[in-house]
């Protein structure tokens, strides 16, 4: 199906956290998203740039996202007609930007489902109709803090607790939440990237505390060290940062870099990309999940999808509305008996509400094709 792109326009909003979200790479009190909207002969499409407002977690920032889709990924796109699959192709000569790249494509598939009138789901393969959900608690200044925290998100319903984890927050946390909660909590730790390989005896001692993973304890461009340190752990690790690609993940399951992969689609440069990951990591029996990136209803909703498919067997970051936003731009995704439904309706099945995203808007541009 091909439909013909009059124009995209690149809004800015402003979504003020419900509280700061501090991980080993910063503090977060508020998100500066980037939204793509594509306007088609077939309607419109809508998508969220994960990029987040400097380039910390990854070289990637919302300025920068906003510039390359600007002045080189929109110029790309023909103005004649342009099948979802073909956006990835047109794209590929413009090196890294996955971000961005994500978002357009995203926009454009939305656009072409919501025209067929099949859902975000029904296209990449999900195989159910609801995903459960874990949840991202950040470092906080105290132990007893944190536990509130944790037994508040249990309470709603998590079926998973991760806890971001640094030097000097990480054994003690999570001794404390093992201690207080049930033995069969799903545990997990995120460490960001914050650890070298002198670490790894400091990351042994976690190791008698029953974790589902270690999330990304080295730096994103070192897989060789993964597979050192995944030598001198028990706990399996799970790589975020270091997977930028299908390539990367088929590299780093060769190297024993990791047993467990986090699936950000808008790190690897869209939806179709990560459905390829998740092929590659079923054939290998590698476990994936659905990780996040503090997407407003309009990200969420692909996440939920994306995370349907049959090789998601962890509990995703995919996680309500309100763990992030009090107000969302979207009808929002409220947890049901620790999970989200995946949504139906055409497209991704949601949309902003025009008078949430008048509020929360800080700028809006026009690029015409
Ligand atoms: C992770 N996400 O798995 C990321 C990191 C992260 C849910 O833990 C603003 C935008 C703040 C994106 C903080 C979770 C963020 C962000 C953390 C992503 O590593
Ligand atoms: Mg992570």
């Amino acid at each position: 199906m091909k439909s013909k792109i009059s124009g995209v326009e690149l809004r800015r909003i402003a979504m003020p956290l419900v509280a700061p979200f501090r991980t080993s790479f910063g503090v977060e009190t508020s998100r500066d998203v980037l939204l793509v909207r594509v306007v088609t002969s077939d309607g419109e499409g809508w998508a969220e740039c994960a990029a987040m407002s400097e380039p910390r977690y990854c070289s990637e920032y919302v300025d920068g996202a906003q510039d390359v889709l600007r002045r080189f990924l929109i110029p790309a796109l023909p103005k004649d007609g342009l099948d979802v699959q073909a956006v990835g192709r047109i794209l590929r000569p413009f090196t890294g930007h996955r971000m961005a790249k994500s978002a357009l494509e995203t926009a454009v598939l939305d656009a072409q489902l919501r025209g067929a009138g099949e859902s975000f789901g029904g296209y990449l393969g999900a195989a159910r109709d609801r995903v459960p959900c874990g949840v991202s608690v950040g470092i906080m200044d105290s132990v007893p803090e944190l536990l509130d925290a944790v037994e508040a998100y249990i309470a709603e319903g998590y079926v998973r607790i991760k806890l971001k984890i640094e030097p000097g927050w990480d054994v003690e946390p999570v001794r404390a939440v093992r201690e207080r909660f049930d033995d069969d909590l799903l545990l997990q730790v995120d460490a960001n990237a914050a650890y070298t390989l002198a670490d790894a005896q400091q990351l042994a001692q976690l190791d008698d505390f029953g974790l589902l993973l270690i999330e990304q304890p080295l730096a994103n461009d070192d897989m060789v060290q993964h597979a050192h340190l995944g030598k001198l752990l028990r706990t399996p690790i799970c790589l975020d940062e270091s997977i930028e690609s299908a390539t990367d993940a088929a590299a780093a399951i060769s190297l024993g870099a990791c047993s467990i992969i986090n699936i950000k689609p808008p790190r690897v440069g869209g939806y179709l990309e990560a459905r390829r990951i998740h092929d590659l990591a079923r054939a290998h029996g590698i476990p994936v999940w659905c990780g996040g990136m503090l997407e407003t209803g309009v990200g969420r909703a692909a996440n939920v999808a994306l995370a349907a498919l049959p090789g998601f067997t962890l509990p995703g970051d995919t996680s309500g509305s309100h763990r992030y936003f009090a107000t969302d731009i979207t009808e929002p995704f409220v947890l049901a008996d620790g999970h989200l439904e995946v949504p139906t309706g055409p497209g991704l099945g949601v949309a902003p509400l025009s008078d949430v995203l008048d509020e929360v808007t800080t700028s809006s541009e026009w690029i015409a094709l």
